[in-house]
């Protein structure tokens, strides 16, 4: 079928909006018709090649949309089904079976091998050229994706479609690593370092779970007061403060999240953790090292990282949705809505922090 889709072809360059070719599902397949795509930093990753997959691509993994056909073989979805796509895992390795999807063993295959797992493709251009597709099962820049059952998740029709792309990937990573892993109470102390959709996300569930002190940091002042409106009972601003001298007067931290990625950041955050404290790295840049003091980390400290909020989709993606309609995750206090054709100015205002979560929509605008 003809659809349209931002094509990623040049490293750096900015996204065409093309006519594509989408190929009809196979059996275990759904046809999703997309209302809204968030953006996140991993398809950005791609564009500038740090996470380097090959182009021509059509990038996309945080979709929402209602279920336009589906396979013979799928059971338990029908067409109108209101759907959330997330990371595609296989079911059947021990990560997957022992309640660990975000570790699946065929993560890599399942996600970004730009085709489908068997190597077919989805995705052809006007010109009849291949694309690359199935980018996280999905490849939600585009008005219809195919998905499979595993990265589809089902929600309630009384939520608002549009704002709930992004709970498949960033605001599950940040609240999931929270509700998953960290677990704060109200003796806990948490630090959130980078005030983006993940961090942010990080923030709401700290504060949903009640925990005692929630810090924080960023070096955009306009952030930092969304931060304190959504939970945050403590800021820093590293614009204008000295971070380790300031988490030193807080004194230290049971938790630290990093969601930047910059060594500097996650050696002050570690440098932050009270003994036996956990440091938790969500974010990636393009500087991989980082230097670490080994003493104190000897005194029962932790640093871990964690993929997609280490969450079985289906239930975080549903409790967050639940959490937004009671007002708990106000994840509309994030967003802002471009449609497809503004999708590079949406990268523009993403990467000058204009926009935290940026969310393209495939129709009328809400
Ligand atoms: C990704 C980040 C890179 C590793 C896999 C999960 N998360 C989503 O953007
Ligand atoms: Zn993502």
């Amino acid at each position: 079928m003809k659809i349209k889709a931002a094509v990623a072809r040049q490293p750096h360059g900015a996204f065409t909006v093309e006519d594509v070719d989408l190929v009809a599902p196979n059996p275990d397949e759904i046809l999703v018709r997309l209302v809204a795509t968030g953006i996140c930093h991993t398809d950005l990753a791609i564009i500038e090649q740090i996470m380097p997959l090959p182009l021509p691509h059509v990038l996309g993994h945080e979709g929402a949309g209602i279920v336009e056909a589906v396979g013979a073989h799928v059971i338990g979805f029908g067409p109108g089904d209101h759907v959330v796509l997330t990371f595609n895992t296989c079911g059947e390795c021990a990560p997957c079976t022992e309640h660990h999807p975000a570790y699946c063993q065929n993560y890599p295959l399942l996600n970004f091998r730009g085709a489908r797992p068997d190597g077919s493709a989805t995705l052809h251009d006007a010109g009849g050229k291949v694309l690359g597709s199935t980018f996280f099962g999905q490849s939600s820049f585009a008005t219809y994706a195919l998905s499979s059952p595993r990265n589809t998740i089902k929600v309630r029709q009384d939520a608002p479609l549009e704002l709930l792309g992004p709970l498949g990937c960033g605001l599950s990573t940040g609240a999931g690593t929270v509700i998953n892993v960290l677990k704060p109470g109200p003796q806990t102390s948490i630090a959130v370092f980078g005030t983006g959709a993940v961090g942010m996300s990080a923030v709401m569930a700290a504060k949903a779970l009640g925990a005692g002190r929630i810090v924080a940091i960023d070096r955009v002042e306009s952030r930092l007061t969304l931060a304190r409106e959504l939970g945050a009972t403590d800021t820093i601003d590293t614009s204008r403060e000295d971070l380790a001298q300031t988490l030193q007067a807080l004194g230290g931290v049971d938790q630290a999240v990093d969601t930047s990625g910059v060594p500097a950041l996650i050696a002050a955050a570690v440098g932050a953790l009270k003994e036996r404290g956990t440091c938790v790295l969500l974010g990636a840049s393009k500087q991989q090292e980082v230097t670490l003091n080994i003493l104190p980390l000897i005194s029962g400290r932790v640093i871990r990282g964690v993929v997609n909020g280490d969450c079985d989709p289906a239930l975080l993606i549903r409790q967050l949705v639940d959490w937004y309609l009671e007002g708990r995750f106000p994840i509309d206090r994030l967003s802002a809505f471009y449609p497809l054709d503004r999708i590079n100015e949406a990268v523009a205002d993403s990467n000058s922090g204009k926009t935290i979560k940026p969310i393209l929509t495939f129709g009328e605008q809400p």
